[in-house]
């Protein structure tokens, strides 16, 4: 269902064997070297929801031109089965006219435990203008879309749940979004994971 134009939402895309596998790849890249860590605002914050980064290290804001995460160690690379699942997400979501010639290059996971939020914001320092495909995993949450253009109200609250596909393309690619709230406890049981995922896929343009 298209929630703004070409913000696209596709509820349960991933079946529970492929949530089941995608969690399992998230477990492995969230170890260290150049596993999850806490994001550190310029103002001297943290991001609450914890984060790995595959292809490039992303930091409040950029993209770092050396491939160096918090540790020091090098950034996981971005495997081409991710850009494989991505064109397919915006195909099924957008249609094969939306499809980017440059291949998906950038992975950022968020980890998200029950006190977890992130702030109304834009995501802008891709160079590139292909759409961010969304994946979610585990407990829903409430994502918050702003009204064109602004970060203010009206805003359209959706719920993401464990499957969910989310892709942003057109007008949609630079809207403000946030996440306000997670419900602990509402992951499917059988996924066996405390908090929630999500995973987003990016043209870095770089
Ligand atoms: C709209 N992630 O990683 S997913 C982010 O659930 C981010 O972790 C949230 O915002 C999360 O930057 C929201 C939905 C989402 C992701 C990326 C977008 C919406 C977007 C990029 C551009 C426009
Ligand atoms: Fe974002």
């Amino acid at each position: 269902a298209e929630t703004a134009p070409g913000a696209v939402h596709v509820p349960d895309w991933l079946a529970p064997q492929r949530q089941r596998e995608l969690l399992d790849a998230c477990r492995a890249w969230a170890r260290p070297p150049a596993g999850l860590r806490t994001v550190r605002t310029p103002g001297g914050g943290t991001m609450t929801a914890r984060q790995v980064c595959l292809g490039r290290h992303w930091y409040p804001y950029g993209y770092a031109p050396t491939a160096v995460d918090g540790d020091g160690a090098p950034v996981k690379p971005f495997p081409a089965w991710l850009d494989d699942l991505a064109r397919h997400a915006v195909t099924d979501a957008l249609g094969a006219a939306a499809l980017a010639p440059e291949p998906y290059d950038i992975a950022l996971i968020n980890f998200y435990d029950g006190e977890a939020r992130m702030g109304m914001h834009r995501d802008a320092d891709e160079r590139s203008d292909a759409p961010v495909v969304s994946l979610s995993l585990g407990d829903t949450c409430v994502f918050r879309f702003g009204n064109p253009g602004t970060r203010t109200r009206p805003y359209v609250d959706t719920e993401l749940r464990s499957g969910d596909l989310f892709v942003f393309g057109g007008p949609s690619r630079l809207a403000y979004h946030g996440v306000p709230k997670v419900h602990p406890g509402t992951a499917p049981p059988e996924l066996g994971l405390a908090g929630r995922l999500n995973i987003t896929l990016r043209v870095s343009g770089l």
